[in-house]
């Protein structure tokens, strides 16, 4: 146990005594296996948490990532940590006007991003302030790991506070901007240390980690997991069931979100004996389908585990590990965290009554990034944080997701806010409004779609408009189907009637 409460002490109290032992496996560009022992994990960091202090940041300056994945990313976010520094990921697939917004408004210290994407990146980072701008590409090329190789590999882990910043995720809201959900140190290390339990972690465990690292689930929950335990990471820079298939022999545990177990049922190489050496596999980010659980159930033989939390919570409640796992269900709160359902008029659900659901505990965040009325709205008096999601528990304590109060599109794990992609199709020539709703789908369980309303005498084009969008937008975000209407169905109040809409075009 260590007095320091920086989460790289924690998870690095973790680390076996064998540091020759291999800590991550990945391939480089030609197939070929790289290993990472946990000697290299202390080594790099160190170099890369030397170069950082070397930069002289005030305490508490945010380093703002978009990268490829790749190991250094990940070892990027650890010296990150370890220089007491606050690390903010970005999805690799944002485009130059939502880092305009991020960069803006978390006005990092220190900006790393893709060679490829530097001459796009440096004016913004510039307009913003920031300092200093490295670069970091998949195979290791890049300014970043050049500069961290003239830096010593021994580095004292900075002291930090359980209260300290350790990162900040940006996440949507129902209205205006996305916020920085600020997380800190005391956040991330209750989570892991929890989930370590609760999931039986042990050492000898292999992760396949084929998720991003961008967001709550591929970030911290896989790699924490792994890193605690002294487990081995089966790397993946990206997810492709057939690699996940070759690799899943040799792993005991997988994460991973719906849209990726309709993939992994797909694929014919899936079977019950290349998955015999597995003991867990674990979903979440968005709802499994009862369908997908008892399809997995019948190849496999092993229940999919689901679990349910959030980019300002981390890990909130999770199915048993040794119990039943409900299909439907995400599950029991995890020990520590106490999780209610409320009803509109403010009691507490019993069984079987929908209500939203609040949540407390030492992993829910402390607030979003200088957005105090915001932070203020999303908690109760007293202390309890809204969702934003609606559940019923069952007579067992089982909690049910059973919708969302937010307006809020999760396709393929990521989140789509409607608002957003509804002001820039409002902003495209030719549109007059808009509304945009999530639609069924097998694959991504929710697939954006647009409604548009053109402007008197102008006519719109369904691939024109997607085209348009991907000019400015992350392409996940892009409305897989744009329908042109003369107007919009609203009630009496004026408000569009989504419901209407996903009815006439969910089909
Ligand atoms: C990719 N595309 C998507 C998409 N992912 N479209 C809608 N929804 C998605 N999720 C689009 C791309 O924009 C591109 O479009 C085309 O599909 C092919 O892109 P790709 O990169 O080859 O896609 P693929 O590798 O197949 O990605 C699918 C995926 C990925 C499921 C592997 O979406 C993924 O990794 N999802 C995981 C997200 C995740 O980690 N969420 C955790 C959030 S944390 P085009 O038109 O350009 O060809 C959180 C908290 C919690 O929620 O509880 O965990
Ligand atoms: P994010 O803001 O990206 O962290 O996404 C968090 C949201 O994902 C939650 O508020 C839920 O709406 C959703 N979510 C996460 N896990 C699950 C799950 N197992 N089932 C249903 N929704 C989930």
């Amino acid at each position: 146990m260590t007095d320091n409460h920086n989460l790289y002490a924690v998870l690095a109290a973790g680390f076996p005594a064998e540091r020759d032992a291999c800590a991550i496996e990945s391939r480089d560009a030609d197939g070929r296996p790289l290993y990472f022992t946990w000697g290299d994990i202390d080594r790099a960091t160190a170099r890369l948490a030397n170069l950082l202090r070397s930069l002289r940041l005030p305490a508490g300056s945010r380093v703002a990532v978009q990268v490829e994945k790749s190991p250094e990313a990940l070892l990027l976010y650890l010296a990150t940590l370890r220089a007491g520094l606050v690390y903010l990921p970005l999805n690799s697939a944002y485009q130059a006007a939502e880092l305009d917004y991020f960069i803006g408004n978390a006005r990092p210290g220190l900006v790393v991003c893709a060679p490829a994407a530097r001459e796009r990146i440096a004016p913004i980072a510039a307009a913003h302030g920031v300092r200093h701008l490295h670069t970091l590409g998949e195979q290791r090329e890049g300014s970043l790991l050049a500069a961290a190789a003239a830096h010593d590999d021994r580095f004292r882990t900075v002291r930090r506070a359980s209260g300290d910043l350790a990162a900040i995720l940006y996440t949507s809201g129902t209205t205006g901007r996305s916020k920085g959900a600020m997380l800190s140190h005391g956040n991330l290390a209750a989570n892991a240390r929890t989930l370590h339990h609760y999931w039986r972690w042990r050492r000898g465990d292999v992760l396949l980690h084929a998720l991003p690292i961008f967001h709550v689930h591929g970030l911290f929950v896989a790699s924490h997991g792994a890193l605690l335990s002294g487990s081995k990471m089966i790397w993946q820079a990206r997810f492709d069931p057939a690699a996940v298939v070759r690799e899943l022999p040799r792993a005991t545990v997988f994460m991973g979100v719906p849209t990726m177990y309709v993939r992994l049922l797909d694929h014919p190489g899936f079977t019950a004996e290349c998955a015999a050496a597995m003991r867990l596999f674990i979903s979440g980010s968005a709802p499994l389908l009862p369908d997908t659980f008892r399809q997995f159930e019948a190849r496999v033989g092993q229940r999919i585990l689901e679990r349910y939390g959030m980019s300002e919570t981390v890990m909130l409640t999770s199915n048993p590990y040794d119990g039943n796992r409900v299909a439907g269900t995400v599950g029991l709160p995890l020990p520590g965290v106490s999780v209610r359902v409320v009803g509109e008029d403010g009691r507490a659900c019993g069984m079987g009554e929908i209500g939203g659901i609040e949540v407390r505990g030492p992993n829910v965040f402390s607030g979003y990034w200088q957005m105090p009325e915001k932070t203020r709205e999303e908690f109760t008096a007293d202390g309890w944080f809204r969702t934003g999601d609606v559940g019923r528990w069952d007579a067992n304590g089982y909690l049910s997701i059973v919708g969302r109060s937010k307006d809020l599109i999760i396709s393929g794990g990521y989140n789509v806010y409607p608002k957003e992609i509804e002001s820039w199709l409002d902003d495209m020539p030719g549109v007059f409004e808009s509304a945009v709703i999530g639609v069924p789908h097998r694959d991504f369980g929710e697939a954006v779609t647009a409604v548009v309303v053109p402007q008197p005498g102008a006519s719109l084009d369904e691939a024109a408009l997607i085209a348009a969008l991907k000019q400015k937008i992350a392409s996940f975000k892009v409305p897989k189907r744009i329908h042109v209407v003369p107007e919009l169905p609203r009630n009496q109040m004026g408000k569009v009637q989504k419901n209407l809409l996903r009815k006439r075009f969910g089909g």
